[in-house]
């Protein structure tokens, strides 16, 4: 049976994935296995991580790209992480709206999730999805993601080009230059240029990507996501980006660093897991509890003294 699966993921069979995607947020123990079986297919899929804050128009602009590689005839999948957070609650809903004229295309593949529950394993989760979509012979990926945390940091750094989508009147305090966002940006798009003050951001972001050192030179772009304005000058940014990748001396180098991450991504994330569990169950913890909790010790004298109950120094 697992070889009848395999293949239906390997040929692009939509329930096969869906159901591989789903063991993998079920955290479903044979998903490892499956991972390292389709593992020798992937690598050929272009990823584009979209990000942004709430509202600024990345699934509009997604649904404006799917639009486009289609007509190339190209076979893309889309992943929207949500952050479930209030304010945004219903962009679930709202992504799938906007998306919805692309839900019977058989080539195209639109999977939510919910950040909420996975604030450690995002990256892992996100990884693993992609190598399955990756290996099921889709063209392009799209991430889309609102960034506003360090696990969402991360997973931009397991695509291939970051594209970061801002609009007008943001102000400048906002929470994307504290994530640390700007520094990973290779393409950053001012969407609803029919807002006043789009000039005004294109101007300002322009100067603040000449400053960046490095081999390629992030690309600012003005884009309309309800006319369609601007998303062939986003397109070709796009293309110019992967066209450099693959003609990149250092590509091997890089791809050995992406690797290195990756492996210590999970370790850390299988570590915590366990290290966590370890020190719960720690015969002495409840004790040490409550010697902090009538202040005879503080908690980093606590930490210190379970350190050392764990011969961890
Ligand atoms: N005026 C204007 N409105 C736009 C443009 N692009 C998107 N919108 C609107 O902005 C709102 C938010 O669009 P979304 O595509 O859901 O934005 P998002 O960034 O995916 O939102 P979240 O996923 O919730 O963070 C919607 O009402 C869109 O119709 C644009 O270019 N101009
Ligand atoms: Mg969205």
């Amino acid at each position: 049976m697992d070889d009848d699966f395999i293949s239906s993921i390997l040929s692009g069979d939509r329930r096969a994935i869906a159901k591989a995607i789903s063991m993998i947020e079920n955290e479903d123990s044979k998903i490892s296995n499956i991972i390292s079986e389709i593992y020798p297919k992937t690598g050929n899929a272009f990823v584009i991580g979209i990000t942004g804050p709430p509202g600024t128009g990345k699934s509009t602009l997604i649904n404006r790209l799917i639009e486009h590689y289609r007509k190339l005839d190209k076979k893309i999948g889309v992943i929207a992480i949500d952050p479930s957070s209030p304010i945004t609650g219903g962009s679930l809903l709202g992504d799938r709206l906007r998306m919805s004229n692309h839900n019977l295309d058989p080539n195209v593949y639109i999977r939510s999730m919910s950040s909420g529950d996975k604030s450690g394993g995002l990256s892992r989760y996100t990884r693993r999805s992609l190598s399955i979509l990756d290996a099921s012979g889709l063209d392009i990926i799209i991430v889309e993601s609102v960034g506003s945390g360090q696990s969402e940091v991360d997973i931009l750094k397991i695509t291939d080009a970051v594209v970061i989508v801002l609009m007008p009147e943001l102000g400048d305090d906002i929470q994307i230059y504290k994530a640390g966002l700007m520094e990973v940006g290779d393409i950053f798009v001012v969407n609803k240029s029919d807002l006043d003050s789009s000039d005004q951001m294109y101007t300002k972001l322009l100067n603040a990507s000449k400053i960046k050192n490095d081999k390629w030179m992030p690309q600012v772009v003005k884009t309309n996501s309800i006319t369609g304005s601007g998303i062939d000058r986003l397109i070709t940014s796009l293309s110019e980006r992967e066209k450099f990748l693959t003609e990149l001396s250092e590509q091997s180098l890089i791809h050995e660093h992406r690797i290195k991450n990756e492996i210590l991504d999970v370790m850390l994330d299988d570590f915590s897991k366990s290290f966590s569990k370890k020190i719960l169950n720690h015969p002495d913890f409840q004790n040490i509890v409550d010697q902090v909790l009538v202040k005879k010790m503080d908690p980093e004298q606590a930490a210190m003294i379970l350190k050392k109950r764990l011969n961890y120094d």
